[in-house]
């Protein structure tokens, strides 16, 4: 297929997503598909133009056809069937003129009664293209009207793209804002890009205004991205995350979309996350219980400050926070303790906050050699400078930690 998409547009005019007024182009009477095979087969130029359920135009699946709408309202229809379950997807690119605004709907039929039963539209400002997808089982077939919502060009075409995909993810369909998925204060998901066109839209519903951290990652080779948008859904993105990448954005209450999409190629069966969450603000409260009896927080070395005794099997505790000091629940916490006097110079652990944002993390940890001695009186403590860093959405704190190893006591004179 050669018709290529415009994924970057230009910067435009802000609009709110909200849906328009219009009401759905009415579908006149019941489509016979007998009479609409004969049609197929037959020539086309007798029964006239295709602006009728009952006159559409069979399209194969991943084919696209060029066509114009003559007059305002005018409507152009195809249907296509669907030989093994799985996605279909229609494309749909405007004439690329802003006093044009051409839609796009995709219905279902029902062969038992032959009505039609709307699956989904896409009611982009003009000059932006038009998407919806469904899913879809082996035999079903779709019908899809081209609408000429505002004006029309009888000499320009729009082109109009049909596509199959066998691997659709779960959260399908969710190709457009109306579309979308719905999230509250958060996104955590795993889908796929079915094909080069696929698009997975949430709309993110803010209850109160907070730092957000935003992260795509995936195996996939192509050019995988995140939008976010606020209402403007219909023109440039308000930022960018790539794959494998973070960033954080605050956003106020609200309504947001997040978008994923490939700018290039994309790997069906190889799945990303996309991750919203609030940000870390602190990490507070740490302490550090060591299990094996020599739990302490004490100062063995004056340039370094007071911190905790660990030996091999310990426990990292703590609360998140945000940054207005709320506790951040269901949040993931990374530990790393570095002892690079061992054998192993990092360990790590993870965990996870729980309602009231505490976290609660066990390491077991290579026994220290004992390098340093700190002297008492009746013998020395022999341990190894280790450290420790907590992490998570952002946020991160660490120390300098005592990694003990054993106890010197001195011989006790008569
Ligand atoms: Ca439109
Ligand atoms: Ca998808
Ligand atoms: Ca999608």
């Amino acid at each position: 297929m050669s018709l290529q998409r415009a994924k970057e547009l230009a910067s435009g005019v802000p609009e709110t997503a909200t849906a328009k007024s219009q009401s759905v182009p009415g579908v006149a009477g019941r489509v016979d598909l007998g009479q609409l095979r004969s049609r197929a087969a037959g020539n086309v130029a007798l029964f006239g133009a295709n602006n009728s359920p009952q006159t559409a135009q069979y399209l194969d699946l991943n084919t696209q056809v060029s066509a114009t709408l003559a007059v305002q309202d005018e409507q152009a229809w195809y249907y296509v069937y669907v030989p093994a379950n799985g996605k279909v997807t229609a494309f749909l690119q405007t004439v690329n003129n802003a006093s044009l605004d051409y839609d796009l709907y995709l219905y279902k039929y029902n062969p038992a009664d032959g009505t039609l039963a709307l699956q989904a539209y896409s009611f982009y400002a003009p000059t932006h293209y038009e998407q919806v997808s469904t899913p879809a089982a082996t035999g079903e077939i779709y019908f899809i009207a081209v609408h000429a919502y505002q004006g029309a060009d009888p000499v320009n075409p729009y082109t109009l793209a049909v596509l199959y995909s066998s691997l659709p993810d779960v959260d399908e369909p969710n190709d457009n804002p109306w579309q979308a998925r719905s999230a509250t204060d958060g996104i955590s998901a795993s889908r796929t890009l079915d094909n080069a066109f696929d698009e997975d839209w949430t709309a993110l519903t803010v209850t109160q205004e907070n730092t957000f951290v935003f992260s795509l990652n995936t195996a996939a080779t192509g050019t995988y991205q995140l939008h976010l948008f606020a209402t403007n859904i219909h023109g440039t993105s308000l930022a960018t995350v790539n794959k494998n990448t973070q960033a954080a954005f605050t956003l106020s209450p609200g309504t947001w979309y997040v978008r994923v999409l490939s700018l290039d190629t994309v790997t069906p069966a190889e799945p990303y996350t996309v991750r919203v969450a609030v940000a870390a603000g602190a990490l507070t409260d740490i302490k550090v219980l060591n299990h094996t009896g020599v739990e302490d927080y004490i100062n063995y070395n004056p340039a370094y400050g007071p911190s905790w005794r660990i030996q091999t099997t310990a426990t990292f505790k703590g609360t998140l926070k945000d940054r207005y000091g709320r506790v951040l629940p269901n949040t993931p916490v990374n530990l790393a303790v570095y002892t690079p006097s061992t054998y192993r110079k990092q360990t790590f652990a993870t965990g996870v906050s729980d309602a009231s944002g505490a976290f609660s993390i066990p390491v077991e940890l290579p026994g220290a050699l004992g390098v340093l001695k700190y002297d008492f009186v009746f013998g020395a403590e022999h341990y190894d400078m280790a450290s420790f860093t907590l992490s998570a959405e952002g946020a991160s704190v660490g120390r300098h930690l005592w990694h003990y190893a054993y106890t010197e006591w001195y011989p006790v004179g008569l």
